[in-house]
């Protein structure tokens, strides 16, 4: 089991779950968010420009997201395997991914799907925000990014479910419970 995806709305514990599971099992975590924010941080020209559609809660236009995804995954800390946490989030993204394994050779071994109710993710959203303090962690933009997620990232899930990849993960209750599910669902020894 060396490359996954995870898939869930925000707030539905995908950064959090993918540090864990990535530890257990030895391979890279991609966080799309995280390139994004260390990009913003560093003030890069990629920050600039996905600063601008983050702090509204939307997505990265395809091209530039993409494109850097497509770069990270050929250096060479993936050859031992993956877990692309945040990515792909529209089908057009789908498609991308599809390209860049089949040119590389290999496929993906599962897709975890997180889920939890709209309540509980906008309450951790804004739980997050008096710690973190995140620019799209306000709750008008928690709720767009909820309504973004059910219109362009539901399809995502629907097409590996067609596949017959997906694994549901109730993401409910504490983070050491779903981690518990997660390592179960990929049939891996919590120990
Ligand atoms: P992300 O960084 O992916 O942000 P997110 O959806 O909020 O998820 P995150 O992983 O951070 O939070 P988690 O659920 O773990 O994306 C941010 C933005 O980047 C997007 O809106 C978009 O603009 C851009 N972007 C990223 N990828 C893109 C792509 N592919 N295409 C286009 N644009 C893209 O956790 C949330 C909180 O819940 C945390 O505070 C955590 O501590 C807490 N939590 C987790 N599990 C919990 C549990 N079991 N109980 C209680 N709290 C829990």
């Amino acid at each position: 089991m060396t490359r996954l995806l995870i898939i869930g709305p925000p707030g539905s514990g995908k950064g959090t779950q993918a540090v864990r599971i990535t530890d257990r099992l030895g391979i890279v975590a991609i966080s799309t968010g995280d390139i994004f924010r260390a990009n913003v941080k560093g003030g890069t020209p990629l920050g600039l420009e996905a600063k601008k559609y983050m702090d509204a809660g939307d997505y990265v236009p395809d091209s530039v997201t993409n494109r850097m995804v497509r770069d990270r995954l050929q250096q060479d800390d993936v050859a031992n395997g993956f877990l692309l946490d945040g990515y792909p989030r529209t089908s057009a993204q789908v498609d991308e991914l599809d390209d860049i394994l089949k040119e590389a050779g290999v496929e993906l071994d599962v897709v975890l799907q997180l889920t939890a109710d709209s309540d509980e993710l906008v309450a951790r959203l804004l739980k997050r925000a008096e710690i973190e303090g995140r620019a799209d962690d306000t709750e008008d933009v928690i709720r767009h990014r909820l309504d973004v997620y059910e219109k362009q990232t539901q399809v995502v899930v629907d097409r590996y479910l067609e596949r017959g990849i997906v694994r549901h993960v109730d993401g409910l209750g504490d983070i050491d419970e779903v981690t518990a599910r997660v390592l179960t669902v990929l049939d891996v020894d919590p120990a």
